[in-house]
């Protein structure tokens, strides 16, 4: 499928829409809060999509979710591409400050947040003159805030879509990088209905008869695709989990409870599971018939683990907020644990090295993919946008090697950036925290393999002198990451040197620390 295939005029709400004619009255998502149907989710979608009108949202306008995995979520993402807005499915997990940043990058018009995160971006709504309205999913709470049930409650449940154009965005999402704050992405209408074609029919094969459930978010793009844009593209449901993926006895007692047929996970989460020595007598699996990863590179220990335990192949798979989803798969059949697979259909990819040029086969090379679900730039981010997107050809950051039967091997990246868990972590980040500590005058975080190869910080520091690199300076460092980082980004070790490798030009080689 092609983009050119698909009607000038298109809006992605279709892929909710189109099951109305003949499975109005099947389940759409199923989660601890209820179940809904495509009519009851339609309905909802178009209350929303009033609410916003009447809010004055117009073409092109900005609505930021702030909210875990449940149906207003996706009620008010589809409500607003409908209406021809933009969509942000803000991360969950950010700061006070990132928030603050992206409220004002993405200038949203209007933030619907759920009262469980309410208390992270409230001190800074007030600092955005743009952003005209506050909507609070939740009934508990007396915050003053309009809540989302009342908001929409007169609405009516008709509506019809605006006229986008296929190439108008419908999406921003926020990719984080080395230094500095996210960046946004945006998505069209276009790329839906086609990443849905090509990666959830055509790898996957997914049809109306499957399940799907995702530990990835909704606010990830990988998430949303495995979890939402692929089921319903083909008329199958969605099983919504809104605790922590960490709560690894909470994502399976969901697997046991709503049957999936597909799980759509990351390495770690693999990892974790099969660390629980009774997993498979505690839980029942028995509905799952393809397990998926992304976000890091699936080790082959852990695929292999995996399969002895529940018999399924994992398919590994890489994709990036900027192709919107998977551009290569290893497929079912045709697995070569520990790589990403073969680039798939509607994609191609080069290994190139620094001067753009072709490297020999069997070498490392930097990663280029080309698709049409490409995003053309980051919003306002001249310099990062020119060099990522290079024409037709998106320059990812990774770096690969091919072999002799065509499967890619991931070989790190070529920045410092890290995937801790599918999510990403950057070392300066946690050098940061690490050097508000009186005792260090310099430190480096480097990624570091686990006994189950899975990657995770570890930092070196340097101590000013006379401090002791004693358990106790360890203890205090260990407690200033914990209360200042979230759980995936704390360094898992710490380990005190005199000094950090650099260049002449006095650079941190990082490399070096890599390899120690
Ligand atoms: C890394 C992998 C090795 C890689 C994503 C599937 O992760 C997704 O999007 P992001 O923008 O990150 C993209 C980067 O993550 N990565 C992802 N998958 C793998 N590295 N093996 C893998 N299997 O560095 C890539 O550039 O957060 C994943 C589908 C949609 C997505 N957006």
């Amino acid at each position: 499928m092609k983009a050119a295939d698909l009607p000038l005029y298109y809006n992605m709400c279709e892929i909710l829409e189109h099951n109305l004619d003949t499975r109005a009255d099947k389940t759409a998502i199923l989660s601890d809060d209820g179940s809904m149907t495509f009519g009851e989710v339609s309905r909802q979608v178009n209350q929303v999509g009033n609410a916003l009108l009447r809010l004055d949202v117009r073409f092109g306008d900005c609505v930021a979710i702030l909210c875990p995995d449940r149906a207003e979520w996706i009620t008010a993402f589809f409500a607003t591409a409908k209406i021809g807005g933009t969509a942000l499915g803000m991360n969950t997990l950010l700061k006070t400050d990132e928030y603050d940043y992206i409220l004002g990058d993405s200038r949203a018009r209007v933030l619907i947040v759920h009262e469980s995160l309410l208390s992270v971006i409230q001190p800074v709504v007030a600092g955005h003159a743009t952003l005209g309205q506050i909507i609070v999913i939740g009934n508990s709470g007396d915050h003053g805030y309009t809540t989302f049930d009342d908001w929409i409650d007169s609405e009516s449940e008709s509506l019809d879509a605006a006229r986008t154009h296929r190439d108008d965005f419908c999406s921003l999402h926020y990719s984080s990088g080395t230094t500095g704050m996210p960046k946004g992405v945006l998505h069209a209408h276009k790329d839906y209905p086609l990443i849905a074609r090509l990666a959830g029919v055509d790898v996957f094969g997914m049809t109306e008869a499957d399940r799907t459930f995702s530990v990835a978010k909704l606010f990830f793009v990988y998430g949303i695709g495995g979890n939402l844009i692929f089921p319903w593209y083909v008329g199958a449901s969605c099983v919504l989990y809104a605790g922590s993926p960490r709560q690894v006895a909470g994502v399976l007692k969901t697997i046991e409870s709503y049957e999936p047929t597909v799980f759509v996970s990351v390495p770690t989460v693999y990892g974790a599971i099969l660390a629980m020595p009774t997993f498979k007598e505690r839980y029942s699996l028995d509905s799952v018939r393809m397990c998926i990863s992304a976000g890091e590179a699936l080790p082959a220990a852990v695929w292999q683990a995996w399969k002895d335990a529940t018999q399924l192949e994992i398919l590994d798979t890489i994709g990036c907020t900027e192709t919107y989803h998977t551009f290569m798969a290893n497929r079912p059949g045709a697995i070569r644990p520990g790589s990403s697979g073969k680039p798939i259909a509607g994609y191609d990819v080069r290994l190139v090295d620094e001067d753009g040029n072709d490297v020999p086969a069997g070498e490392v090379g930097h990663l280029m993919v080309r698709g049409e679900s490409t995003a053309l730039f980051y919003l306002h981010q001249y310099e990062k946008s020119r060099h990522t997107f290079r024409g037709e050809w998106l320059f990812t950051g990774d770096r690969y090697s091919v072999d002799r039967d065509g499967y890619y091997w991931h070989a790190g990246r070529g920045d410092d950036m890290l995937k801790v868990g599918g999510l990403w972590v950057s070392p300066v980040e946690i050098e940061n925290v690490l050097s508000e500590h009186d005792a260090v005058t310099e430190c480096a975080v480097v990624g570091h393999y686990d006994n189950a190869h899975l990657l995770k910080p570890k930092a070196f520091v340097c101590l000013r002198e006379g401090t002791e690199a004693s358990k106790e300076t360890l203890g205090e460092l260990l407690k200033l990451c914990a209360g200042r980082l979230d759980a995936h980004k704390r360094p898992r070790w710490i380990e005190f040197v005199d000094d950090l490798p650099r260049t002449a030009t006095g650079k941190v080689q990082r490399f070096q620390l890599r390899e120690q």
